[in-house]
């Protein structure tokens, strides 16, 4: 009966190549979902003002973690500066240094 073998064989042979494929459709979407999330992350560095003892990046730093969308903030008291990263579709540079300046702060972009 060589026939009878062949069959069942012939038969798991699709079920196999399924789960690969299933698990390269998942890595596929995943990597729909991840790549534009990556696209909308921005660093940007601002240079802060007013920055004056080690309570003021506290104070900054809290400032722009308020906003949704700012993922980290590293604020430097000498470098004078916040190091800030973002998803640019949730908010943008201008309420960025508009929340560090209205903590007392202000900020701006570094070239
Ligand atoms: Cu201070």
């Amino acid at each position: 009966m060589p026939q009878s073998q062949k069959i069942p064989q012939s038969l798991k042979m699709p079920q196999s190549l399924k789960m690969p494929q299933r698990m390269s459709f998942l890595i596929i979407a995943m990597a729909m979902f991840a790549l534009p999330t990556l696209a909308a992350e921005q660093t940007v560095t601002l240079n802060v003002e007013n920055m004056s003892c080690a309570s003021c990046p506290m104070i900054v730093k809290g400032a722009l973690k308020s906003i949704e969308g700012v993922r980290s903030a590293d604020v430097s008291l000498p470098h004078k500066t916040a190091v800030v990263t973002f998803d640019d579709a949730m908010t943008n540079i201008a309420a960025l240094t508009s929340s560090t300046t209205n903590a007392g702060f202000p900020s701006a972009l570094k070239e």
